[in-house]
């Protein structure tokens, strides 16, 4: 089959060879678990298919990776297709994880049950595939019998299946054996009585080394990177998985959907600091028992995977196994993962790894203090010493997830733009699953969905499932083609880099972020918001009538509804679907008392916050009388400055009680003491008691700094919410009566102002948990409408000038965003110095709901930084509490 010549345009090659083409409706590339699947699917769904592989049979991943050690690492109970319940029954697995052969009668035994083969071309590559436009098709050219048009495309291409070139120089002048892992011989190797070399300790160095360790005269093992890996302990499933799986299968299967990982795990709800020390090593002897990744990777404190301080707890126990089981400690201490936080490369199940250095056949050589210089004809050399070898296995890896599009075939979409010149500053997708430019092109498990940080049997199940039903859908209305649009793809992008806050895999140097391969654009590919979420999203925008894709037909059919779809940081949009589900009714019916009661019991279900050196509770006077204050003192050495906080609650409701979590965060962050003011609250006592209470307190506060441990000099001033409202109220009021004298405002969706028609009064009316009629509720008890022009009920209308350097926090969904803005710019105008944070896709309570929304966690480091610029504290912070 001649190739396309460059000066052809993708009519002319289409009209050429979509003559004698094979013409269906879908084309798939690959027969592994997702082609396979995608056939069953599409022929039930009345669609002509044809998959295409370069392998002579099926299996995907499990067709190519047969190097000795190869085995899944998800259990078979999880990693099996779960769309036919008599499927399930008429196969049994014999071992918790199967082997890569037993997994390959596995998808043989699918293929022959649901007669697949009849549909797929195997030994054929694809050459090419170009969008023709004038025909709306895809044509695909191949190295091995007829072209392909077909109207969709789909990659059913794998993650991991273009495996890297081994980039050491001179290995063409080798003159033994050479293998890569991801494309072991089908015919096995002869290792016994021979000098091997592994490069590498991913998971498939990691799975290979114990087995070639035991056929290999000698083995050396070349580790750039250690990786964490604990026991598989492989043997019969587990009885209590087995048993949960088949109490209620379908139960148990629409878990794994809705989980974050496929698999339907439990996930540990405590904060490693609310447990002991013994209790931290019970649950990781535990997760160490199930030699489960899924266990390990989320049972042992809630604060393992986002948080450095929870991860370091548990990398440490991991260390220590590693120290216990190799008994030569430079061997040990070079296994040791040292340069990134667990799970943020990818761990590794392991069976005898570790002991496997204790072999006197087996020596690490570690390319951190000795790197390969080359290699040559007889082995390998390192700039301190030569090995001498017969065989050099490469586990080195592969371009990972583009690298499985890519590196398939040029792809050329509308005007014939190239994939890889698309993606070359990373890759930019719909979903995980489309790209802008290249219509009726799909991707199953595609970069930008949850792929490989799931189960992917799990997710590949969920796309084919999304696509053909799609088609479907698609056909019903007479259209004939589909494509992302440009600003659903965006914002997509920013989803992903929101999501990736909440993750530590920014801190590593992994395959998942396109760092293992040379010149490759950084960023994380893997979608990490979880399975459950992804397929609430995936589900969404077809219910919002396929939202962010533009789709046409015969005829002049067209349809674009178009716009991003999700525009709350993702905790964020867990949050309020939690509190959407719970259907409250509104707090203010509750009357204040009521509502009071309702927060406290929802704040009696909150974590305790984070330990700080000391909390205290204290009375201090208030303008009429005593009031409840409670102290916050930083861990370091004192003196510290103060900050006077006022806490949120639209001056009804609240206490130091419900912002002790953001308390205590700001404390260990900005290294001070934070004194939380328990001012009387309305209808009670309405305007100006939580005013005059605020100011009265200041004073007294700057009268007792010294005996509170504070620093000598200005007080700060931070409030949220109608704290918020206090605090820019106190700062007005010690300007003009006296002092004491004020370092820096810190500002937090304040109430400014007595005005309801700003923009984000009417966008946010409901829907972000403080409504519209919440507030005017709050206005009401508080204060009269004669009294709420008064620049201590709404300090956007008192003077401005002389105020305090200040930090206004607003969020993009709060009512009170404008309000907030409004007072920042007018600060500025007065000649204040302000700083702003507008925080996108955040909600009134985003800052405050300190372990609940981890995305939080940027803004109030920025706050705490603001904090110390104002007190002008120059010493750095212990990197920990950073
Ligand atoms: O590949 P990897 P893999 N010189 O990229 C090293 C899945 N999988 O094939 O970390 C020297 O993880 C590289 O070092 P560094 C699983 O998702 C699953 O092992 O880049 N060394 C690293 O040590 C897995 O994560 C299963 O510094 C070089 C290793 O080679 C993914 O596939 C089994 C080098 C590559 O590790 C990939 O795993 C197997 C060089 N030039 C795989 N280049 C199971 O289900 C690379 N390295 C169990």
């Amino acid at each position: 089959m001649p190739l396309p010549s460059a000066s052809q345009t993708p009519s002319e090659m289409g009209a050429a060879g979509a003559q004698d083409a094979q013409q269906v409706d879908v084309a798939v590339v690959g027969a592994g678990f997702a082609g396979l699947y995608l056939l069953i699917r599409l022929r039930r769904a009345g669609f002509t298919a044809v998959a295409l592989d370069t392998a002579d049979d099926v299996g995907g991943t499990w067709y190519w990776n047969r190097y000795p050690g190869a085995r899944c690492d998800i259990q078979t109970t999880d990693y099996s297709y779960t769309f036919d319940p008599e499927l399930e029954s008429a196969w049994h697995w014999s071992e918790k994880y199967a082997t890569q052969p037993e997994i390959l009668r596995y998808l043989g035994f699918v293929a022959d049950r649901y007669d697949l083969r009849r549909d797929i071309r195997f030994g054929t590559k694809v050459l090419t595939a170009t969008w023709d436009e004038a025909a709306q098709r895809w044509l695909l050219t191949t190295d091995n019998g007829k072209p392909v048009s077909c109207r969709y495309y789909i990659m059913a291409s794998g993650c991991l299946s273009a495996p890297k070139p081994p980039e050491i120089d001179g290995v063409g002048d080798f003159k033994g054996e050479i293998y890569f892992t991801g494309r072991w011989p089908h015919d096995g190797v002869e290792l016994a009585g021979k000098r091997v070399a592994v490069i590498g300790t991913g998971s498939s160095g990691v799975q290979s080394i114990p087995k070639i360790a035991e056929q290999a005269a000698r083995l050396t093992v070349f580790q750039r990177t250690p990786n964490f890996a604990f026991p598989a302990h492989n043997g019969p499933s587990p009885a209590d998985r087995v048993a949960a799986l088949e109490k209620d299968r379908a139960d148990y299967r629409a878990q794994a959907r809705m989980s974050l990982t496929g698999v339907p795990l439990e996930r540990a709800t405590e904060f490693s600091w609310q447990l002991s020390e013994a209790e931290r090593r019970q649950r990781f002897e535990k997760a160490l028992a199930a030699g489960d990744l899924v266990a390990m990777l989320s049972q042992l404190w809630a604060d393992q995977g986002g948080d450095l301080e929870g991860n370091a707890l548990a990398s440490d126990l991991l260390r220590e196994r590693i120290r216990s089981i190799v008994k030569d400690p430079e061997t040990a201490e070079a296994l040791t993962p040292r340069d990134h936080p667990f799970g943020s490369k990818r761990p590794c199940l392991e069976t005898d790894y570790y002991a496997t250095f204790n072999r006197p056949n087996v020596t690490l050589v570690n390319l951190r203090q000795e790197p390969i210089q080359a290699i040559t004809a007889s082995g390998i050399k390192t700039d301190r010493r030569s090995f001498d070898l017969d065989v050099i296995v490469f586990a080195t890896g592969f371009d990972a997830m583009t690298g499985a599009i890519t590196s398939v075939h040029p792809i050329a979409g509308r005007g014939g733009k190239s994939i890889s010149d698309v993606w070359a500053s990373g890759p930019k997708t719909y979903l995980g699953l489309t790209v802008a430019g290249f219509p009726n092109l799909f991707m199953i498990t595609g970069p930008g969905s949850p792929s490989v940080f799931s189960n992917m049997v799990v997710s590949i199940e969920q796309h084919a499932d999304w696509v053909v039903d799609c088609l479907m859908a698609m056909r019903e209305a007479g259209f004939t083609a589909i494509e992302a649009t440009e600003a659903a793809q965006a914002g997509w992008a920013r989803h992903m880099a929101d999501c990736s806050q909440l993750t530590l895999h920014r801190l590593a140097n992994t395959w998942y972020t396109g760092a293992n391969v040379p010149g490759k654009a950084p960023g994380l590919m893997p979608y990490p918001g979880g399975v459950g979420p992804y397929r609430t999203i995936c589900d969404e925008v077809v219910s919002r009538g396929m939202l962010g894709f533009t789709l046409s037909g015969p005829n002049g059919a067209a349809q674009c509804d178009d716009g991003e779809i999700v525009r709350l940081q993702p905790d964020v949009r867990l949050v309020l679907n939690m509190l959407a589900d719970l259907n409250l009714p509104p707090l203010e019916s509750f009357g204040a008392e009521g509502a009071r009661g309702f927060v406290a019991q929802f704040n009696a279900t909150r974590p305790a916050g984070r330990p700080v050196g000391e909390v205290l509770d204290g009375t201090l006077a208030g303008a009429d009388g005593p009031l409840p204050y409670r102290l916050y003192r930083p861990a370091t050495p004192g003196p510290h400055p103060i900050v006077v906080y006022f806490h949120g609650g639209g001056w009804v409701l609240g206490d130091a009680q419900s912002d002790d979590p953001f308390c205590r965060d700001m404390c260990r962050r900005s290294g001070m003491i934070f004194v939380s003011v328990g001012y009387r609250h309305a209808p009670e006592h309405r305007f100006p008691a939580a005013a005059e209470d605020g100011y009265a307190a200041l004073r007294w506060i700057g009268e007792h700094a010294a005996e509170l441990g504070g620093r000598p000099g200005p007080l700060l001033v931070a409030g949220w919410s109608a704290g918020g409202n206090i605090a820019a109220v106190t700062c007005q009021l010690a300007r003009d009566r006296g002092g004491p004298s004020i370092a820096g405002q810190l500002l937090v969706n304040p109430v400014t102002d007595c005005t309801f028609d700003r923009p984000s009064y009417v966008e946010n009316a409901t829907g972000y948990f403080l409504t519209r009629s919440l507030m005017y509720w709050f206005w009401d008890l508080y204060c009269s409408p004669a009294d709420r022009t008064d620049p201590r009920a709404s300090p956007l209308r008192g003077k401005l000038e002389g105020l305090p350097a200040a930090f206004v926090v607003t969020c993009e969904f709060d009512p009170l965003r404008d309000e907030g803005i409004a007072y920042a710019e007018a600060l500025a105008a007065a000649g204040v110095p302000v700083e702003q944070l507008q925080a996108g896709g955040h909600f009134h309570s985003s800052f405050t709901m300190v372990d609940v929304v981890a995305t939080g966690v940027d803004g109030r480091a920025k706050m705490a930084e603001a904090l110390r610029r104002f007190a002008e504290v120059e010493e750095a912070m212990p990197k920990a509490a950073e």
